[in-house]
């Protein structure tokens, strides 16, 4: 593999590494993916982004992004071939902001109850919901989260309702969900989602890492 691909350090499981995959893959840009293990991180990804979070992608020119979104956006600006970055912006800036901050909150203290001291997940998960509605609310009069077609916000948004469903079980069966269940049961059985989601080893100093997409 060419040492001049961009580097992708990824997380299979990580909803902020799988919206970063997802848009490098539709950009149809080659990487070199390197599978991280959370609790042993590569010390060339920490040499990279301190801050010890994937996704981390680094340039051919050592130019290093270390966010998920502006992952996504860089990709995108090479090759945006579904117009994701056509729908309203600033309509998906806010959608997005209450994804990553509140629900994401809430999210990870009912999912994660136990690791937050005091926290009823019962309580994050009736916080969660207004979120959950509005969305489902939007998903009713569209079939995406923006119009008709998928874009930033639903492929940024999208592996967090995926997470929480998951967590959730029959909770999110409720008819009051079931715009959202249809829209989430969609992308999760893209072909885009599919494609991003393959399983590859821990990588190790010294390893060529994977060809990606493949
Ligand atoms: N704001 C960051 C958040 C990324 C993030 O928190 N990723 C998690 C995994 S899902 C992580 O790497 N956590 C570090 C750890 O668990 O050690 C982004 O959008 O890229």
């Amino acid at each position: 593999m060419s040492d001049t691909l961009p580097v992708l350090y990824s997380f299979r499981r990580c909803p902020y590494a799988m919206r970063a995959r997802m848009a490098v893959a539709v950009a149809g840009i080659a990487v070199n993916l390197r599978e991280v293990v959370l609790r042993d991180k590569p010390p060339s990804m920490l040499e990279a982004s301190a801050k010890g979070t994937v996704p981390v992608l680094v340039l051919d020119d050592g130019a290093v992004i270390d966010e998920s979104l502006d992952v996504m956006r860089w990709a995108l600006a090479v090759r945006d071939p579904e117009g994701w970055l056509g729908a309203d912006e600033t309509e998906a800036s806010a959608l997005i902001s209450e994804n990553d901050g509140s629900f994401k909150h809430h999210l990870d203290r009912f999912k994660y109850a136990t690791r937050y001291e005091g926290a009823d997940p019962l309580e994050h998960r009736m916080a969660a919901e207004s979120f959950l509605l509005k969305l489902n609310d939007r998903l009713s009069q569209n079939s995406h989260l923006l119009g008709e077609r998928r874009s930033f916000a639903d492929i940024a948004i999208f592996p967090f309702i995926r997470q929480f469903a998951n967590a959730a079980g029959d909770f999110m069966q409720d008819e009051r969900f079931a715009s959202l269940m249809r829209w989430l049961n969609d992308h999760v059985q893209s072909d885009l989602f599919l494609s991003v989601m393959k399983k590859y080893p821990q990588w190790h100093a010294g390893e060529a890492g994977q060809a990606f997409p493949d």
